[in-house]
């Protein structure tokens, strides 16, 4: 039997409700494939952070890297800036453990109805840069409340970090349909973009049979609405991947069901697998919130640890239920998050 300590942070809001769902069907999934799951549970979040002043305790990094994966649900909420609680659980892991990349997967599934009038697939691997670029602290605010007031933010693109993104981008594009996009903005943004573009043209030409189509990211946005089947793999800066997943997955129908892995591709820290929305504090609690995307999130998490016949199991399993017409008020459907879940272990079973 193999093991796999994996760290479990449902966080904020839905987190708590979506989280155990997908862990029930996990610790099936593990029974069914003599897999042995230690889920360890950090009660870290916005409610520890209203008990503690932090969103996590000071070795909160250090006792996440005894695990070989890391869970999350969900952070943020009203109680909470965004600049602790995003910036004190989330961005820190993912740097700490070197997690420079985030897959984001933009795909239909049937029984999830896509807004478009068109029946094509959408088939699509956002490929994000997450550890540089738009999201970094440095900057500032001066002159508060003043009518000068003025705020500063800087945004770093590294070699390193631009070149590892494309790198990873181009090798899925090309065991894919062959055809990566990158994410820019060079018109406006004079000096960073055409420095990602430079390294991603340079990265990509190491992959011969790679077509690499560079799209200024407003064109891209358009297109992604208009004509979501005609891409294949994506390539994006930190924000700009951030919202073209999230238009991505409202393409495809709802935001519920889109999962995301940062990984480590290395393996030397743990990667973490997480929903890509946020904590819906409108609907915390009420039992509407949709468990796919986590579900989906922990069958990446299975693939990651080397178990793919695991991880088809349990996506076959939600994909099924969902073909089947079930499927929480998001997708149209009437079940509440535990019916939903009750289905999928069924199905499992099955
Ligand atoms: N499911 C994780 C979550 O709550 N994400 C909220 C969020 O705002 N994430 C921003 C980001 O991924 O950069």
């Amino acid at each position: 039997m193999t093991t796999h300590k994996i760290a479990v942070i449902a966080g904020d809001g839905i987190g708590q409700e979506v989280v155990p769902a997908a862990l029930e069907c996990l610790e099936r999934i593990a029974r069914l494939h003599s897999l042995d799951l230690q889920f360890t549970h950090f009660d870290w979040g916005s409610d520890y952070y209203l008990r503690h002043g932090r969103m996590m305790p000071e070795d909160g990094l250090e006792q996440l890297a005894r695990h070989e994966a890391i869970f999350l649900g969900a952070v943020g909420s009203p109680q909470v800036s965004d600049a602790e609680s995003l910036w004190g659980l989330l961005i820190p892991i993912r740097r700490e453990f070197q997690q420079y990349i985030n897959v984001r997967p933009v795909k239909t599934l049937d029984g999830v109805k896509s807004p478009l009038a068109s029946k094509e697939p959408i088939d699509i691997l956002i490929v994000r840069e997450n550890n540089e670029g738009e999201y970094s602290e440095i900057g500032g605010r001066i002159y508060r409340g003043q009518p000068h007031e003025s705020a500063v933010q800087e945004t770093i693109f590294t070699r390193l970090g631009v070149s590892r993104a494309a790198h990873y981008a181009a090798s899925q594009a090309s065991s894919r349909g062959r055809r990566l996009t990158s994410a820019t903005k060079s018109n406006g943004i004079i000096h960073t973009m055409p420095f990602w573009d430079e390294i991603v043209e340079e990265a990509v030409r190491l992959y011969p049979e790679v077509t690499l189509t560079s799209e200024l990211v407003d064109a891209l946005a358009a297109h992604l609405v208009l004509k979501p089947w005609t891409y294949d793999v994506i390539v994006a800066s930190n924000l700009l991947g951030d919202i073209l997943s999230d238009l991505g997955s409202a393409v495809t129908g709802s935001i519920g069901v889109a999962p995301s892995a940062n990984l480590n591709p290395e393996g030397d820290f743990p990667s973490l697998f997480e929903p890509v929305h946020g904590s819906a504090p409108d609907i915390a609690g009420m039992g509407l919130a949709n468990p796919v995307g986590q579900m989906w999130s922990g069958a990446m998490m299975l693939e990651h640890l080397g178990h793919p016949e695991a991880a088809s199991h349990l996506q076959t399993a939600f994909e099924s239920v969902l073909r089947e017409g079930l499927g929480t008020r998001d997708v149209g459907g009437t079940s509440s998050t535990s019916e939903f879940t009750a289905a999928v272990l069924a199905t499992i079973d099955a």
